[in-house]
């Protein structure tokens, strides 16, 4: 059956006659039809990659792109008159996750299944994901952002659960995701709860938060500032282990499995600590089979693998024993027993699982129960082994591995930039589809004259199509510099504004820039994260005052883009010329941004951070500009408590003169003054990021990035560098490293 054939039975009418939603209904439901044909691989081990996010993005194009299909149904639209573009702009975007850890876990099962692995995901269906992003008054307000409508991707699963959640019974309901690859087609299970009521939510994404069994699913990331959401936060991660866990026992029984050596038909890669529960969960199953305690644990141990992302203290997830209690009742005598077990093999109270304040420790229960304990950067995992997790490193140190972060290149080359694709087929071949290392045959072209001028005329063209897509008018021939990445303190977007209103300020004192500068931020701040939105607000106003500025707007432009998701960051990604990762070293894990910008083509603008120092160490020092303080310096000055920040605002005068902008005048004409006045005092009394001792550094250096910008040819080359030795960053490599080292699935 040819496509037009296919398609003709999923559509009302003949195509030029439909809808965009029509056809958007109907193509969908055809992939799913194809998909539905394919025949299950069956599979004698096979992995479970757990994680409370998943940040898919839209599936129409990656799907069609599997299944092989995409040209024609292209061909098919265009001779009717449609395109397929605007059908894409059909497509709600699942939004079921934050940032990084999301995007990682989706890049990852598409390597998966790209590599003809058996993997599947496990996760919450959260009926309206992470917010949406509304600006109001140069300020951040959140609105529910629901995205199941009836047609898409999304399939009712065949699974239905009864899970014991502190003194109720709730009933989930499974739905699935297909994760197409070439040969092989993989699933995501979500599950919701059978009883989820979306009536509940009232204003903005306020809602009753102690009625479990209504919105468990309703929202990623409750806000956990009060005690109902903390809870709430307990409930829906235990929902999904204990749904995971049943899922996987019962495949395992499905494939004749014996659970004693349940781990040779399953390997469970926890995604950060919000999983952690699987272990109690699963040691608890076990024993309700009949499995001793101690050989339990032991099986679960050899079966689950933990990630860490994070260094960040804040960030490390403890509950109170006394939360557990009511949530997990039937895990805590487990959970105790594991504990004791420890405490009487290690003294050291920072191995204990259960704290002394009575909290326990997710990090501390999965690095005790698991084979393997990986960092997401080769930096992150150093610092784990010799500084945060050193005490479980003397233990354990045959347990820590690193696997450098990776993206995929179908969706963030092939699928975001076709131009730059299509041109790398005409220039090296395809060869780098299978083995993404043969990207750096582009490095023989270095000093071609044709090869780089195209270069530079596809960024332009990407340029060009950006500003179509933004809402702002736009001079296209500016440089673009973007920062695009959660809005936390120490991804240091204030540094990022304090240059902009140094230069703002230079401007308007009659000092020109030798060129246009466009500033793009897009970023989400958590809800109750204040100071976070804060800086969204500066932002937001020093957009307006460019704006509006004739003697600014032609030198400098800021733009913050709304609700920032992967659907923008395929629009924003091929336009970047000047990639700022900039977090204050040792504190990003990893950053993937980072690496889609360098595929891209865009130059790095960073700190030795996180994956920054892989991608330095690629390119080498011509072809990426560092600046700042180091990570052992930043420990160091953490240690020594040593850094007070007034001392540089009282003695880098033109720091002071950027810092004493933010409550001036002409900011307070377009904001708040309260939430200037707020981030002002953050800065100067606190800056725990440390921005004001790396500001000289990041300004000299972001200078001279635009000065080396205007010889179009050597910048040329520093894009072909970057983009040949981006190979390294692909998640097919990154999964295949996970794979021989640690799942050895087939
Ligand atoms: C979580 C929280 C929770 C509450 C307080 C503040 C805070 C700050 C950071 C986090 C991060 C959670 C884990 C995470 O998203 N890590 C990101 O994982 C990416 C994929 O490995 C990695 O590239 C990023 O560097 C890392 O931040």
């Amino acid at each position: 059956m040819t496509v037009a054939e296919r398609l003709k039975k999923h559509c009302p009418k003949p195509i030029y006659d439909c809808t965009y939603r029509e056809l958007y209904a109907g193509i969908s439901q055809m992939v799913n039809e194809m998909i539905a044909e394919r025949k299950p691989e069956p599979c004698q081990k096979k992995l479970y990659y757990v994680s409370a996010e998943f940040l898919i993005g839209k599936l129409l194009v990656s799907n069609l792109l599997s299944l092989g299909i995409y040209d024609q149904v292209e061909r098919l639209l265009t001779e009717n008159g449609k395109s397929l573009n605007e059908v894409e702009g059909a497509e709600e975007e699942p939004s079921l996750g934050n940032g990084g850890l999301g995007r990682l876990a989706a890049c990852f099962m598409d390597s998966v299944a790209a590599l003809n692995l058996c993997g599947d995901g496990i996760g919450l269906c959260y009926r309206f994901g992470l917010f949406k992003q509304v600006f109001e008054e140069n300020r951040q307000t959140e609105q529910p952002n629901p995205w199941m409508d009836t047609s898409s991707f999304l399939e009712k699963g065949r699974r239905s659960y009864e899970i014991p959640c502190g003194d109720t019974v709730l009933h989930s309901r499974e739905y699935t995701i297909s994760v197409v690859g070439e040969k092989r087609v993989n699933a995501l299970h979500l599950f919701d709860l059978e009883t989820v009521d979306e009536t509940l939510v009232e204003e903005g994404i306020l809602y009753d938060k102690a009625q479990i069994e209504k919105n468990l699913t309703l929202f990623l990331y409750p806000d956990d500032s009060d005690e109902a959401g903390k809870l709430l936060r307990l409930y829906q991660q235990y929902f999904m282990v204990a749904n995971g866990a049943r899922l996987i026992l019962d495949e395992c029984r499905e494939r004749g499995g014996n659970l004693r050596r349940l781990y040779d038909y399953a390997v469970i890669q926890i995604n950060d600590t919000h999983p952690v529960l699987m272990i109690p969960e699963l040691i608890y199953l076990l024993v309700k089979e009949g499995i001793g305690i101690r050989e339990a644990t032991e099986i679960v141990k050899k079966t689950c693998a933990y990630t860490n992302h994070t260094i960040l203290a804040e960030a490390l997830e403890c509950w109170p024993l006394a939360m557990m209690r009511k949530v997990v009742p039937h895990l805590v005598p487990m959970i105790q027993v594991l504990d004791e077990w420890t405490k009487k093999k290690y003294s050291n109270p920072k191995v204990a699982i259960i704290d002394a304040d009575n909290r326990v420790q997710m990090a501390n229960l999965a690095i005790h129960n698991t084979f393997s304990i990986n960092g997401v950067a080769f930096l992150h995992t150093e610092i784990l082994k010799h500084s945060e997790l050193n005490h479980f490193y003397q233990i354990y140190p045959e347990r820590f591995n690193n696997k450098t972060n990776g993206i995929t290149f179908r969706r963030w080359l092939t699928q975001c930039n076709p131009d730059l694709d299509a041109f790398l087929c005409r220039t090296i071949g395809d060869r780098f589809r299978k083995d993404p290392s043969a990207l750096e045959d582009l490095l023989a072209h270095a000093k071609d004259k044709k090869v780089l001028e195209e270069l530079l005329i596809i960024k332009q063209a990407n340029k060009r199509r950006l500003c179509e897509y933004l809402p702002w008018e736009l001079n296209e021939n500016s440089i673009f510099d973007i920062q695009i990445k959660r809005l936390h303190e120490y991804k240091r977007q204030q540094l990022n504004l304090l240059y902009l209103i140094d230069r703002y300020l230079s401007i308007k004192a009659g000092k020109l820039p030798s060129m246009p500068i466009t500033a793009i931020f897009g970023a989400k701040a958590a809800p109750a994260y204040t100071i976070a939105k804060d800086i969204i607000h500066l932002i937001l106003c020093m957009q307006e005052l460019t704006e509006n500025d004739s003697e600014v707007s032609p030198y400098l432009r800021v733009a913050m883009v709304e609700n920032y998701n992967v659907t923008s960051a395929s629009r924003l990604i091929p336009a970047c010329e000047v990639s700022q990762q900039i977090s204050l070293a040792s504190k990003e894990a990893s950053g993937t941004g980072n690496m889609k910008l360098m595929l891209n083509g865009a130059i790095t603008l960073g700190t030795e951070d996180g994956a920054n120092v892989e991608i330095h160490r690629l390119v080498g020092d011509d072809n990426i500009y560092i600046f700042g303080a180091r990570a052992e310096t930043v420990l160091k000055r953490y240690g020594e408590k040593s850094y007070v920040a007034r001392e540089y605002y009282e003695t880098v005068p033109e720091l002071k003169r950027a810092v004493d902008f933010i409550t001036g005048d002409k900011l307070c004409s377009v904001g708040n003054r309260q939430c200037l006045k707020r981030l002002q005092n953050e800065l100067i009394e606190k800056d725990w990021f440390m921005t004001f001792p790396d500001f000289a550094a990041y300004k000299e250096t972001r200078n001279a990035v635009y000065s080396d910008y205007q010889d179009r040819m050597e910048w040329a080359k520093k894009m072909l560098v970057n983009i040949a030795m981006a190979g390294y960053f692909s998640s097919d490599r990154t999964i295949m490293e996970y794979n021989t080292q640690l799942w050895k699935l087939k």
